[in-house]
């Protein structure tokens, strides 16, 4: 990664006819379409090279200042899945019965969740991301790092499509708070974990709870003149 010295290379770009473009962009939102958040998880293992490859894709988001401030702790050990597991349902436990103001509580309902998170033993693969403060470059200097939830918010964005593309359904999984994740996964200080990832193959028979999202004039404005 360049730190100081401002040098170009040719962008590699392809012009597209419109026909295509729209095909593109009607297929990419057709695909996307049918991810859905999935809390039942089957335990089939997952080939490391396909979580490689989207970890990658993850890691094309932009960043502030190219900073790239993210950590992606990769976790297939059922003895840290289990001690993950321990983690988040006591801080869950915490969160609905006590913590959690009752109209969270309410909104939460239609989800049908609760503190019990079993998928976080069974799913082959628990990505925990972590955002990092401070980055420390080639001469050991500290460095402050900019924008650090937006630029973790789209790797993490572009990791869930490049799963669900691979063929693999997902969870984010956000118990808070969420320090005990450092420990068990001996990150430093500096890195604060944002979510937890499930990843893996639905249950067979997978229930899914039946909402429905916003039509493009309910989310979006169009300022043409
Ligand atoms: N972290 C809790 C609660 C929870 C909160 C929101 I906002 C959700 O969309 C879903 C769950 C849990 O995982 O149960």
């Amino acid at each position: 990664m360049k730190e100081d010295s401002f040098k170009t290379i040719a962008l590699d770009f392809n012009l597209l006819e419109e026909k295509e473009m729209f095909e593109r962009a009607e297929a990419l939102n057709n695909l996307l379409q049918k991810r859905r958040t999935v809390r039942a998880y089957s335990d089939k293992s997952v080939p490391r090279q396909i979580i490689e490859q989207c970890l990658l894709a993850a890691n094309s988001a932009p960043s502030g200042a190219n900073r790239q401030p993210w950590h992606f702790a990769v976790v297939s050990s059922a003895i840290k899945k289990k001690e993950i597991r321990e983690g988040a349902e006591e801080e869950e436990r915490e969160f609905y019965n006590t913590r959690a103001p009752q109209d969270w509580l309410k909104a939460l309902a239609p989800l049908g969740t609760n503190a019990n998170k079993p998928f976080l033993e069974k799913a082959p693969y628990l990505i925990v991301i972590f955002g990092q403060k401070f980055m420390t470059n080639e001469k050991g200097q500290k460095l402050k790092n900019y924008y650090v939830a937006e630029s973790v918010g789209i790797a993490t964005g572009l990791l869930i499509a490049a799963l669900h593309n691979a063929g693999l359904a997902t969870l984010t999984h956000t118990p808070a708070p969420m320090k005990f994740l450092n420990k068990i996964l001996d990150r430093p200080n500096t890195e604060r974990p944002i979510m937890i990832l499930v990843v893996g193959y639905p249950e067979q028979n997978a229930q899914v709870p039946d909402i429905t999202r916003k039509s493009l004039e309910q989310f979006t404005s169009f300022h043409d003149e």
